[in-house]
């Protein structure tokens, strides 16, 4: 009987994941979720064939260079900017993510996140519980408008166009877009999108919303001389990646009332949050949870499981993003 391939699975994962893994692979589980650090994760990489990451274990060459059993890294996200693709390519190792199964969740999510922070949902809940509230004012709480307003989507692929739908069907709303590239004109009739330049988007946009993946071309897409551009009235959404924005220039805009508000679910250096940002009212923070329904937590994490069940037991991987190592 042949030997079953050695997996690593870095972070806790759903117990059943955990199970359907282990009907093919010897699984080094780590249901404890220890972070481990970057001395710790070569180490328990040794003699695997695959491991199951998430977007908090960083593969580039020096652990490659280490690792030299390791055949595939399986992410449990759609963003895979954790993993140096070119290094991953170039050792012959598979990179896998997991892209379609959270693109609604996550579009739900970033609509959510901006009607949050244009409606000020947050700042005035924590009034409320501070036992602030004791009469009604015709000017408490006035945010900015959502339905008929302008969208401005920084990032035009599946979760942007599945938030320019949102906004377009369901409230009305003027949708923008920039992106790398233009939409074919079926795609950006289906979601109701006009391309623009990145200026004209943040110089006319009510709404900002950044869904663009992280890469050193992306870094700090929205820093001062862009917040510099944008409405005073108009808000800015980010549930894309930490880095994308220039967190210390947000926290002096946003405290110098240059834009109204901000609504981020991802930071630079995150799980830190820039301390400006925590004591200025008008953003809305959550922790990285824009995926976070069970269901689709689930799905990401099938995916990651059966991206390396294809790749070690059959050599098919789902999702593969270096297909140009395959055998
Ligand atoms: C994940 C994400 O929760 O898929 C992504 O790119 O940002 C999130 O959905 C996170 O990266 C953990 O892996």
């Amino acid at each position: 009987m042949t030997q079953k391939p050695s997996i690593l699975v870095a972070r806790a994962v759903f117990p059943g994941v955990i199970e359907k893994l282990s009907q093919h692979f010897v699984v080094d589980a780590n249901q404890d979720d220890v972070l481990f650090t970057p001395d710790q994760l070569k180490q328990r990489l040794q003699g695997k064939q695959g491991v199951f990451t998430t977007g908090s274990e960083r593969i580039d060459a020096g652990v490659l260079a280490v690792c030299p059993s390791l055949k595939i890294c399986a992410n449990m996200a759609v963003g895979y900017n954790n993993f140096d693709l070119d290094a991953m390519t170039a050792a012959g190792v598979l990179a896998t993510n997991a892209p379609d199964v959270l693109t609604e969740t996550t579009a739900d999510f970033g609509f959510a996140l901006m009607m949050a922070t244009a409606r000020r949902i947050a700042e005035s809940e924590h009034f409320l519980r501070a036992g602030l509230w004791n009469r009604w004012r015709y000017d408490m709480f006035t945010g900015t408008e959502v339905h008929g307003s302008t969208l401005g989507i920084v990032g035009m692929g599946r979760i942007g166009q599945g938030i320019a739908k949102r906004g377009a069907l369901g409230f009305g709303m003027k949708v923008i877009y920039h992106n790398r590239s233009q939409l074919d004109a079926a795609t950006e009739a289906q979601c109701h999108a006009t391309y623009v330049g990145k200026e004209e988007l943040l110089r006319t946009a009510d709404h900002v919303v950044l869904v663009v993946p992280y890469s050193a071309a992306s870094h700090h897409t929205i820093g001062a001389p862009e917040l510099a551009l944008m409405k005073s009235t108009a808000t800015l959404t980010n549930v894309a990646r930490g880095g994308i924005v220039d967190d210390a220039a947000l926290a002096k805009a946003l405290r110098e009332g240059q834009i109204a508000a901000a609504g981020l679910d991802v930071f630079e250096g995150e799980p830190s949050v820039h301390p400006d940002l925590l004591t200025v009212p008008n953003v809305v923070l959550t922790p990285h949870i824009a995926s976070a329904t069970v269901g689709t937590r689930r799905a990401m994490a099938n995916l990651a499981a059966d991206n390396l069940i294809g790749f070690l037991v059959s050599c098919k991987p789902v999702t593969p993003l270096n297909p140009q190592v395959l055998p």
